[in-house]
């Protein structure tokens, strides 16, 4: 959330900052602002709205120099206005960007005032530059100023801030939001992703907790949480995978569906053999497939969801215990680790701050090993876990995930077998497994087949207020599933229940006003489903019933029948996904809201 970019060039950087905050939009769109350097001071443009207000406002009155900073928000402290959004000013001296959240925004609010300074903000982001103005009273250097004052914050943060009569250098930090810096041929930069600086540079030195950074033309200096000068590797970016382009689609979130037959194939890919798990794909420490006990899942959002099918699979094929828990649950409570327990987290971009701080809080629990399941190589989750399995679902912009969550599946389920197979789970068993998944890209195919269909039950859906999900076993995470896309993007409230508990309250809210949407599964529960669908009938309700044909079930009065394509039941929950995601899409496209950028949400969660 908020996106950072920073640039010292010998050209003119604005159009490398607007480009890098248009790359960036997705995480943060309710305002944007930039700050360029040049000798006649530090000159700011700042809007409220997406980067487009921004740009407008630089065609009209454009803005040239070789040194800036820009930010696109979203707000944690303050509304979105132009006076709250960055880059913010101590005088006409410093200005910074930053994105993340000062926990002590409030007492150090209150001694900058004392000492006279006047704030222009409601945000939390303010005292940091006020604060690094005050440093520079007795230590006139930046660097060394923004070093003292970074020691006085606590909470997260990654900044840039340009000073104004130094056209030489600026200065950028990270502690506990994500930053990487970019290095060009006499011209580097800093963004809170790579992908922000595609255009100029496929060269990135991952900065490390408390890393503090100076950027000159021709030089990128780390200094360490302790000011101790460091060399960082340089690594290069795989540009076969620059998604920031819709290509034929609408929007980002059609074409990361339409991708998921192509990017579960490359998750799966070197990963099974034609009848095992290849378990080479956990890293030469595939040693704790063996000695595992109990599996903790942490996540958030989407992510959960898919750890609570996980949960399914891996009581079930390994017989293990395992518990599911959102981060910013897990984070705050004393937990009780039994022997030999393995912490999975699972995060698309292996930043969401609540995610990175259960996995630190477990590294010093005593679990047996930590493993990412991830989709960023060099996201901080991937470098801070014992293990890592990539999702390899490529770069995700839409908001809402489909295509990380539909790979997330796909890597837990190669994780459940290959945990299943030291837990006395047959070879022949394996075969089938492994066969299934290897037609599940081409089941995923087929079921976007359903497209034009579900494009008319979304014509129906769309003037609904409430819907309720309805699913069994597997299909309950994916009803929860299918109930938060549409809350995220169509604003419909949605809820979703375990089929079975529909007569321990939610049964009340039936009516000819609430549609139901039921995933019925093709194995031993559904004919207690289909009991569940008849007290719905009974009340009146409308039901949307996803369903394969061999379930019997079709459309007749009150029933909105979807076929989905008839599978192994271990692929039914990813299979059964993706006329969810359609729906979602098209009830919002029908809406008319903002599908790749809904409100109050951004991607990448960073901050708490
Ligand atoms: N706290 C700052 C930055 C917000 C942020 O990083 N969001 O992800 C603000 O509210 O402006």
């Amino acid at each position: 959330m908020c996106g950072i970019v920073g640039v010292i060039a010998c050209r003119n950087v604005s159009k490398i900052l607007i480009e890098g905050l248009s790359r960036l939009e997705y995480r943060g769109y309710d305002s944007s602002g930039i700050a360029i350097n040049n000798e006649d001071g530090v000159y700011s443009h700042r809007a409220v709205g997406k980067v487009q207000a921004l740009k407008d406002k630089f065609e009209a009155y454009p803005l040239d120099g070789k040194i800036g900073i820009a930010h696109t928000r979203w707000a944690t402290h303050g509304k979105p206005t132009e006076a709250n959004a960055h880059p913010h000013f101590s005088g006409d001296d410093l200005a910074l960007v930053h994105n993340g959240i000062i926990e002590n925004h409030e007492p150090l609010r209150r001694e900058l005032k004392a000492k006279g300074y006047e704030f222009k903000s409601e945000t939390d982001t303010e005292v940091i530059v006020h604060l690094i103005h005050d440093a520079m009273k007795s230590q006139p250097d930046l660097l060394k100023a923004v070093q003292a004052s970074l020691a006085k914050l606590e909470g997260a943060f990654a900044i840039g801030v340009v000073q104004k009569d130094d056209n030489e250098r600026f200065i950028a930090a990270r502690k506990g939001s994500p930053l990487v810096v970019g290095v060009g041929i006499e011209e580097n930069f800093v963004a809170s992703d790579q992908l922000a600086l595609l255009h100029v540079t496929d060269q990135f030195i991952f900065l490390e907790e408390g890393d503090v950074v100076e950027l000159s033309r021709d030089q990128v200096t780390i200094y360490d949480a302790k000011g101790e000068p460091q060399e960082r590797p340089i690594s290069v970016f795989n540009h076969n995978i620059d998604a920031t382009d819709k290509g034929e689609y609408r929007h980002y979130m059609m074409k990361e569906i339409y991708e998921q037959p192509k990017v579960i194939a490359a998750c799966l890919d070197g990963r099974i053999s034609e009848t095992k798990v290849l378990t080479s794909c956990f890293g030469a420490d595939s040693g704790f497939l063996k000695e595992v006990e109990n599996i903790h899942i942490v996540a958030c959002g989407t992510s959960y969801h898919a750890g609570m099918v996980a949960k399914y699979w891996i009581e079930d094929l390994a017989g293990l215990p395992c518990t599911v828990e959102v981060a910013s649950e897990y984070r705050y409570r004393k937990v009780a680790v039994p022997k030999n327990t393995l912490f999975l987290t699972l995060s698309q971009s292996g930043e969401t701050a609540d995610t990175l701080a259960a996995l630190r809080m477990a590294k010093e629990l005593g679990y047996l090993t930590t493993l990412a399941i991830c989709n960023v190589p060099s996201s901080t989750l991937v470098r801070e876990s014992a293990l890592t399995l990539l999702t390899n679902a490529g770069a995700e912009i839409g908001v809402a995930s489909t295509k990380a969550f539909t790979t997330q599946l796909t890597a837990l389920l190669i994780t459940s077998i290959a945990i299943a197979v030291e837990n006395g789970l047959s070879a022949e068993k394996e075969k089938e497994l492994v066969q299934a998944m290897r037609s599940l890209p081409a089941y995923v195919d087929l079921a976007l087949k359903e497209d034009a269909h579900i494009k008319n039950v979304a014509d129906r859906f769309a003037n609904k207020h409430n819907a309720l999900f309805l699913g069994r076993g597997t299909m309950f995470p994916i009803a929860l599933e299918g109930s938060l896309k549409l809350k995220e993007i169509s604003y419909i409230h949605a809820e979703a229940y375990p089929a079975g508990e529909l007569k321990h309250g939610p049964l009340a809210l039936v009516d000819e006003n609430m549609p139901i949407i039921a995933l019925v599964p093709h194995n031993d529960m559904l004919d207690k489903l289909k009991s569940n669908l008849q007290e719905v009938a009974a009340r009146g309700g409308e039901l949307y019933v996803f369903a394969d044909k061999d379930t019997d079930l079709h459309s007749e009065e009150n029933i909105i029948f979807t076929e989905v394509p008839k599978v192994d039941s271990i692929l039914e929950p990813i299979v059964h996904t993706i006329p969810l995601q359609l729906l979602s899409y098209h009830v919002a496209v029908v809406k008319g809201t903002d599908v790749d950028q809904p409100r109050n949400l951004a991607k990448s969660v960073t901050v708490e």
